[in-house]
């Protein structure tokens, strides 16, 4: 497959002032009629060059007159016309089949309805257009259909006219007034329930907001509801942006690609992303609800309103949208509970976005596909709505915002909105926008150094040292920064030049009894400076302290980089237990306990391996601290993930990491004993007394409340394990009861686990959300292993054409259950699961042909198995360009 190039980008030759669309809609084969008006932006006349895959051409016309095929060139994925007039229509008919869409983008079947998924090339599996974001134009969109089968005909804007046709027909003439790209368009016809609520916005409009959901599931939809006023309300008070549509609706969709998708006006969502209650839904479930829909109404500035001007510039609106959602659900979880309990509520929000970070984006950054948060190249656009893309670009947006303060980042997206608001546009148009602000408020200063962000790939190291000078009571701290050559820049001679980022760099000091000292700031002192690191080595001076201090370091991660220094383990100990900023604080704990595991698992890193004791007394002191929250607690007992740690181990050891982590964990779970019993009666007794609600104070505590579960089982399986059976089966909301479960599922009782299994599949057969965590579950189980995933592959209820199922077996078997696939029977499992999904779903399969990216770190023994499975793969005659690209680049 060709490779396309960001420095090849050329502007469109031809402006597509409005298009109308019209569908006769049939899930075996779509008729479509687009008329575009369009006008030549140069004098010359240049080919008009239209996208457009798996069509069936009926006729062109222009100007009403019918071409004859010498007229045009077509292939396999363009058409070529070669008009001689500066403007004109052009009118072409086409066929589609959607029913035979199993790649879900373009127009494809979901259950008896039909859905659109454009982004990012999808348009062009509807009719012939130029699909690329900076060809804007203005949609008129009818839509006809059998009445009963399809009673509902939506599309992007307002609805301009229904009318009744013969034979049992209807139609619905949709008119967006917003110009948008191809992209953003979308259609939906089915038989839905719908919830709506009538709002005003700020400026005083009236809008419809409507959740649109399968029949029968309604009584789900009342937390997306909610969660989609407050996505207005949240945009108009912190960001000034009003909803600009009459009608803003929301559509579930079971099968979907991704989570969602921010059509203008007519958001299609992944139902695992609308649908929830308390019987069916975890409080991870709301929380992810409430982030997703967030997101998707966000984007109707960051992204809609201002577009990207291709797709080498994908960050420009999902960094930033990240960003604003995370910032969403933080503001939201803060504003559910008292002030003294806010600040560890955005904590831990902070703490699990951090995790995420870590789990799928610095590995990313650290394997054959890295590359910047704006892309260089790509062969498969598809393949680049990466972790480095979002949750890294919305750490490059982060960055900003703490480099101007919120009300200087306000001042730079006011400008980013005057500027650009209609266009499609670059990212270096969004950090000009903040750097007019940023030079304005800091005289001398620029960003020119913090754009090199997003051109660097890689996961930078700072490293820290300290000269404390006792005499003169002061203490110097040196941060030298470095970014190792990643993927394709490995190979290059001479060797990548990395020049230096510009990094905030948060840092507080502590006492050697574990008390704040003060820094100076300017005329003032704080606990927290940040510092602006923007060479390869800076050194900051500190006076009046006394003794040498312990550094809290990348406070609250003020950067996407990884911190070095040689903490010594009490040192650790005495930030698990005092560090006054709660992500430095829980940061200490964990490294403590990484250091410990991979001490176990590696001979040579003991040098500084903490003892088994000094881990326990830190858990205890945290798990007894009754001023931290039970959210934050939950998080800060819970051991490094088995992913995070193989990401730290050299050589990857898998089944090293898996029974150290289990074995430490059963050690907790019997040492501290009387506390979790403590934990998990206290909690008990609170939730028992109020009923169910999804808010943050009621999820932090049965979070804990499961952990102890967890540990106590883990500890003392046949003493605990009926208190697990016990939660399980007086459960009243679907945490609980998963929490249970779960800790059921990973221990050895079989007969307990089949009958808990068997009891929960009865109860929930009919809801295909559930039924997807049964099938998770069992993919995670200690005891499963491939021959366990085959057999649940025949089971009824399996099917790979949804990518929710897909997703809950193959997905979290390949990379969730490391004891279970790290054998060359897993590989060899996986290989064969990517070429079947890739005949069914290549943007799918792609994503699951990335498990063992970086199995080059992997011990000599899983690195010759991993690299025989990808061989196979990559030897397969008909790969798709998603998955052949990926492949290639791993065995590169
Ligand atoms: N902007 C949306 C991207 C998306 C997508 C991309 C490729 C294939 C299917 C897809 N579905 C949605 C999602 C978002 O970031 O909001
Ligand atoms: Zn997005």
């Amino acid at each position: 497959a060709p490779t396309i190039y960001r420095h090849d980008y050329q502007p469109y030759a031809y402006r597509v002032k409005s298009t109308r669309l019209c569908f006769e809609l049939d899930e075996n084969v779509t008729t479509v009629v687009s008329t575009l008006d369009i006008e030549r932006t140069g004098t010359t006349p240049v080919p008009l060059i239209l996208n457009g895959e798996h069509l069936e051409l009926i006729s062109i016309e222009v100007n009403g007159s019918p071409l004859s095929e010498n007229d045009y060139r077509l292939d396999t994925e363009t058409l070529t016309l070669f008009p001689e007039s500066t403007s004109f229509s052009l009118q072409i008919t086409n066929r589609c089949k959607p029913i035979d869409n199993s790649s879900l983008m373009g127009l494809y079947v979901s259950g008896k309805s039909l859905f659109t998924q454009c982004e990012a090339e999808g348009f062009r599996r509807i009719t012939w257009f130029p699909d690329r974001p900076d060809v804007m134009s203005r949609f008129t969109v009818t839509l006809r259909a059998d009445a009963k089968r399809y009673p509902l005909l939506l599309s992007n804007g307002n609805l301009i006219s229904q009318t009744d046709l013969a034979n049992g027909r209807h139609e619905a003439v949709w008119e967006d007034p917003h110009p948008k790209p191809c992209y953003l368009f979308a259609l939906v016809a089915g038989d839905f329930d719908c919830r709506e609520t009538r709002i005003k916005t700020a400026e005083g409009r009236e809008a419809l907001l409507q959740v649109y959901c399968d029949k029968g599931d309604l009584g789900k939809t009342a937390w997306a509801l909610q969660c989609l006023e407050r996505s207005v309300r949240w945009d108009e008070q912190r960001f000034g942006l009003p909803l600009d549509l009459d009608r803003f609706m929301i559509v579930a969709a079971r099968d979907f690609n991704m989570g969602a998708m921010e059509n203008k006006g007519l958001n299609v969502f992944n139902s695992a992303y609308v649908l929830a209650d308390p019987d069916t839904a975890t409080d991870a479930s709301y929380e992810a609800i409430e982030s997703v829909i967030g997101h998707e109404y966000f984007h109707n500035w960051t992204g809609n309103r201002v577009t990207c001007r291709d797709w080498f510039q994908l960050s420009l609106k999902e960094g930033l949208t990240v960003f604003r959602d995370q910032e969403f659900s933080a503001d939201m979880m803060a504003a559910s509970l008292p002030e003294k309990e806010a600040v560890s509520a955005r904590a831990v929000k902070r703490i699990d976005d951090v995790v995420a970070l870590r789990t799928a984006q610095f590995p990313e950054d650290a394997g054959p596909m890295a590359h910047p948060i704006r892309p260089e190249s790509y062969q498969e656009i598809g393949n680049f709505y990466t972790a480095t893309v979002y949750e890294k670009g919305a750490e490059v947006i982060r960055m900003q915002h703490t480099l101007l303060g919120e009300e200087g980042f306000q001042a730079g997206m006011q400008t980013y909105f005057r500027r650009h608001d209609g266009q499609a546009v670059t990212c270096d148009d969004f950090v000009d926008a903040m750097d007019t602000v940023y030079r304005a408020r800091n005289p001398g200063k620029d960003m020119s150094v913090f754009r090199r962000w997003y051109s660097q790939a890689g996961t930078p190291r700072v490293n820290v040292s300290i000269n404390h000078d006792a005499a003169n009571q002061s203490c110097s701290i040196t941060l030298s920064q470095r970014c190792e050559p990643v993927g394709v820049e490995k190979r290059r001679n001479p060797p990548v030049e990395k020049p230096p980022l510009h990094i905030p760099f948060a840092l507080g000091l502590l006492s050697p009894e574990g008390t704040p000292i003060p820094l100076q700031n300017g005329s003032d002192t704080t606990d927290t400076l940040v510092l602006d690191l923007t060479e390869h080595t800076q050194s900051w001076t500190f006076k009046n302290v006394p003794g040498r201090p312990v550094p809290s370091l990348l406070r609250h991660f003020s950067a996407p980089v990884i911190v070095e220094y040689d903490y010594r383990n009490d040192e650790l100990a005495l930030l698990a237990r005092f560090d006054t900023d709660p992500f430095a604080r829980w940061e200490a704990g964990q490294e403590l306990a990484t250091r410990y595991l991979l001490a176990q698992v590696s001979e040579n890193i003991t040098n500084n391996a903490p003892e088994l004791a000094l881990l326990v007394e830190t858990w205890q002191t945290l798990a007894s601290d009754d001023t931290l929250s039970a959210a934050y607690l939950a998080r800060a007992l819970v051991l490094p993930s088995e992913r995070i740690l193989l990401e730290k181990c050299k050589p990857a050891d898998p089944q090293a990491i898996v029974a150290a982590r289990n074995a430490l964990r059963a050690e907790l779970g019997i040492a501290l004993q009387d506390i979790w019993q403590s934990h998990y009666q206290n909690l008990s007794e609170t939730l028992n007394k109020s009923s169910y609600a999804p808010n943050p104070l009621q999820a932090g505590q049965r979070a804990l409340r499961n952990c102890a579960l967890s540990y106590l089982v883990t500890g003392q399986p046949q003493k605990y394990l009926d208190l697990a059976v016990k939660q399980y089966e007086g459960a009243t909301n679907m945490t609980e009861r998963m929490g249970s479960l779960s800790t059921i599922v990973h221990q050895d009782s079989v007969q307990t686990i089949q009958k808990a299994l068997a009891s929960f599949y009865s109860r929930y057969e009919n809801n295909p959300l559930v039924i997807d965590r049964w099938f998770a579950l069992q993919a995670t189980a200690a005891s499963t292993d491939v021959d366990t995933v085959r057999s649940l592959m025949t089971h009824p209820a399996f099917t790979m054409r949804n990518p929710n199922r897909a997703r809950a077996l193959l997905f979290q078997f390949c990379l969730n259950n490391l004891k279970g696939v790290h054998s060359q029977a897993g590989y060899a499992f996986w290989a064969e699961q990517v070429l079947a999904l890739d005949a069914i779903n290549p943007e799918i399969a792609a994503r699951l042909a990335r498990a063992f990216d970086n199995w080059r770190r992997f011990a000599p023994a899983y690195r010759d198995a991993i690299e025989t499975a990808l061989k196979k793969i990559q030897a397969h005659p008909t790969l798709s360009r998603n998955v052949s690209e990926i492949i290639n680049k791993a065995l590169e």
